[in-house]
């Protein structure tokens, strides 16, 4: 069995530390060593009190979250807490590291709870499309109310030491926690006759009795921050019934059906795909593990633009002091003023204080001389996208930055060897593809040169990791894998506004599946003038699907922008209001081309764009730009706004089953003739044997790169 509780016995206290590395959940050995060592101590008449806590940097993870889905071995987690909630001795909980889900839950029925001051607790199994079913949902709302139990749940957030002794969660804090704890549980052994029991609490719940508002509040919350998901309804059931049911062993039966509904929900299956595999994507196949990783000390960014500035703001929120360089004064002094504006708004916000913000501002410095980068660790190119530029600042980069230095660049589509190519040190550049806002996404595309060493990967990915980044690697290909994918998704949907279909119609559509904006709201935000102008220049006749936009920009309709673009806005505003007057556009364009326009069902819109997705990415694990498909799933929800409880584009298909895959992209390539759904040789493949993307075997050899002009997309983004 998985894991183990040590016990020793210090000055009459039986110190049980849980050892299951590297986070102590609570597998089966946890579990077991809980009853055992639990049953030892109780028999013991030379202990009078118990400590448990956990070895290294976590107290308790949780539950065992791989044994979802499966049927474990040896005592349950409600065995276990029983023994624990209803030890005949005291019994202390030493929080030295992370108490989350499970492990926090665990500490709930202990006694009393010591925390080291670096420890932090939270429930977040709605991160997972759980909720916390070891009697969190009844424990936590009789400690600090329903109202803040309930934003702990839903937002899953981690509350640190000192918010969490002021909330009540925690008893102490102590820079000695184990040695604190021991005297702390002799004091209370000598002189308390009964130690308190949190499930034997009830004022604060009884308060809330009688009126909805806390539940009316949560729901608000719930549908605004986790629109689609399953779990946060069944957390706030939970926290209604340890309101108003006055046996706290009906609450915990409600929680018990409510935690086997979420178990079984296919959302549950979804999240945890991404917990996992967010974790899988962070590391390179064929990079050892062992590869040394450097130091970043201080980073470097050219350009203070708005990626350059929300780049900035991730070192300086990771504790790393960052130097930003501009040529123009102007841009420089704007940028900066941009940066101090985020933070205050997150002061004004309640999300900081004033001294975190004056923290982190301080980290940020800037000037307009290359000179100053010159002994960071790391720099990352953040201008606009052109070529020619970008290789004039890594020339200048390579002669004057330290030479161990890793130069990067914020390309969403260069050719990052054509970058390395200019400086002496190709082994040690990188892309490092930030998404707007940098300082707010969660993902980060680290795109792999024919020649970054395996250090300079190992260390970017490692930097990606201190920035709380999601970090993929993909190889350097065109449109790398996100930009690629979704190359296809957006021809789609105009292709679907061409063939009959209108804006909100795809959007609503799109939206009702869970992505968190349509395409053409998402088009009207980016502004449609940018793909205009470029394709006016290049002096090319526009691809078909591009052809309804050109025709709105030249009637100066720009998108959000200017007020009016497939959408109309007033003045102040994001909603999106129909814009009929565009109708005749889309009429005229269809019939120049021939096109009949025609009714279209939501199912066609959905499946038509989401397969794009799906068929484009099993091309991109087949040639090997992405390392896996769990990979491809991390990039959509994390840049794309791809709803995180279906797993992913790549998830999706699978729980379609790859025949049903299969046979819809043959009736829409019939229908289409469109090769966007000619069925990737993967699919076919995989629905020839009955599989799954995942099931896939991984690249051997995955330093044989594609070439980025010989890639199947070349030329099409
Ligand atoms: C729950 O508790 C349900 C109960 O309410 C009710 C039950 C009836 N289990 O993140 P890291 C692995 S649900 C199994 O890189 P960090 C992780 O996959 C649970 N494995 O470290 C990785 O493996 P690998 C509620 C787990 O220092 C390794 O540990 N709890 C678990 O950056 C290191 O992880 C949560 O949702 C687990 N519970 O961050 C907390 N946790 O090395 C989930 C981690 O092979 N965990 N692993 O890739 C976390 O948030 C972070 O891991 C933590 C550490 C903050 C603890």
């Amino acid at each position: 069995m998985k894991g183990t509780v040590h016990y020793e016995v210090k000055d009459g206290v039986a110190l049980l530390t849980v050892d299951n590395p590297p986070v102590n959940p609570l597998s089966a050995g946890v579990r077991a060593g809980f009853v055992e060592n639990i049953t030892k101590a109780e028999n013991d008449p030379d202990v009078i009190g118990l400590v448990l806590t956990g070895a290294g940097r976590s107290f308790i993870a949780g539950a065992d979250i791989s044994e979802f889905g499966t049927k474990p071995d040896g005592p349950g987690l409600d065995e276990a807490f029983k023994k624990l909630e209803f030890c005949s001795k005291p019994v202390v909980a030493a929080i030295n590291g992370s108490a989350l889900g499970g492990g926090l839950e665990t500490a709930l029925c202990c006694n009393y709870r010591i925390a080291g001051p670096a420890a932090f607790v939270g429930l977040p199994e709605v991160n997972l499309g759980l909720l916390p079913g070891a009697g969190g949902t009844q424990r936590l709302p009789r400690l600090v109310g329903p109202a803040e139990a309930l934003k702990i749940m839903l937002t899953g957030m981690h509350v640190s030491a000192k918010k969490a002794l002021s909330m009540g969660i925690i008893d102490e804090v102590s820079d000695d926690l184990v040695n604190d704890s021991i005297k702390f549980i002799q004091e209370k052994a000598a002189n308390t006759e009964n130690h308190p029991k949190v499930r034997d609490l009830s004022e604060k719940v009884v308060e809330a009795r009688g009126s909805d508002n806390v539940l009316i509040e949560a729901r608000a919350m719930a549908a605004k921050t986790r629109k689609g998901q399953f779990a946060p309804g069944k957390i706030i059931q939970c926290v209604e019934a340890a309101i108003n049911l006055d046996d706290f062993d009906d609450g915990m039966k409600t929680e018990s059906d409510c935690f086997i509904e979420c178990l079984v929900n296919p959302q549950r299956e979804a999240m945890i795909h991404i917990f996992f595999g967010e974790r899988a994507a962070s590391k390179i196949a064929d990079v050892p593990k062992e590869t040394p990783v450097k130091d970043i000390k201080k980073a470097g960014i050219i350009g203070s633009g708005t990626m350059g500035g929300g780049i900035a703001m991730c070192f300086a929120n990771a504790g790393i002091p960052v130097h930003i360089i501009d040529q123009d004064e102007d841009n420089l002094k704007r940028g900066m003023s941009v940066i101090e504006k985020n933070y205050q708004f997150m002061v004004d916000r309640g999300r900081m204080n004033q001294e975190m913000k004056d923290g982190v501002f301080g980290l940020i410095t800037s000037s307009l001389d290359y000179q100053d980068v010159s002994d960071c660790d790391i720099v990352i190119e953040a201008v606009y996208e052109n070529l020619e530029l970008k290789e004039k600042i890594f020339k200048t980069l390579d002669e004057v930055v330290n030479k161990d230095a890793i130069l990067a660049s914020n390309t969403s589509g260069l050719n990052v060897d054509s970058i390395a190519s200019v400086t002496n040190r190709p082994d040690k550049v990188v892309g490092t593809h930030f998404f707007s806002p940098a300082n707010i996404m969660r993902l980060l595309e680290v795109v792999r040169g024919s020649q970054s060493s395996d250090e300079t990967l190992a260390t970017v990915m490692s930097v990606g990791k201190k920035l709380k980044k999601a970090a993929v690697v993909s190889l350097n290909a065109p449109g790398f894998i996100g930009n690629r994918m979704l190359f296809g998704y957006t021809a789609q949907a105009n292709m679907l506004l061409l063939e009959g279909a209108l804006p909100h119609q795809v959007d609503q559509a799109l939206e009702k599946f869970g992505m968190n904006m349509g395409p053409f709201r998402m088009l009207d935000l980016v502004g449609l003038d940018l793909g205009w102008r470029a394709r006016k220049l290049s002096g090319t006749e526009s691809a078909l699907p591009s052809k309804i936009s050109d025709q709105l920009c030249e009637q100066d309709r720009f998108g959000q922008k200017n007020g009016k673009g497939f959408y109309n806005y007033t003045e102040g505003s994001r909603a999106p209001n129909p814009a009929p007057e565009n109708e005749d556009i889309y009429k005229a364009v269809s019939a120049e081309n021939g096109i009949e326009r025609r009714e279209i069902s939501d199912e066609e819109i959905i499946d038509r764009c989401i397969l794009a997705l799906v068929n484009e990415g099993a091309d991109i694990i087949e040639e090997g730009v992405g390392q896996r498909a769990v990979d491809l799933d991390v990039v959509y929800i994390n840049g794309y706004g791809f709803p995180i409880w279906r797993g992913g584009p790549m998830h999706h298909a699978n729980a379609m089953g790859m025949k049903e895959v299969l046979n819809k992209l043959n009736k829409y390539h019939e229908l289409t003739k469109n090769d966007t759904f000619k069925p990737a040789n993967l699919i076919k493949k995989l629905a020839e044997e009955d599989g799954k993307f995942g099931d896939a075997p991984a690249k051997e050899d995955r330093k044989e790169k594609l070439s980025f002009e010989k890639s199947s997309v070349a030329g099409n983004l």
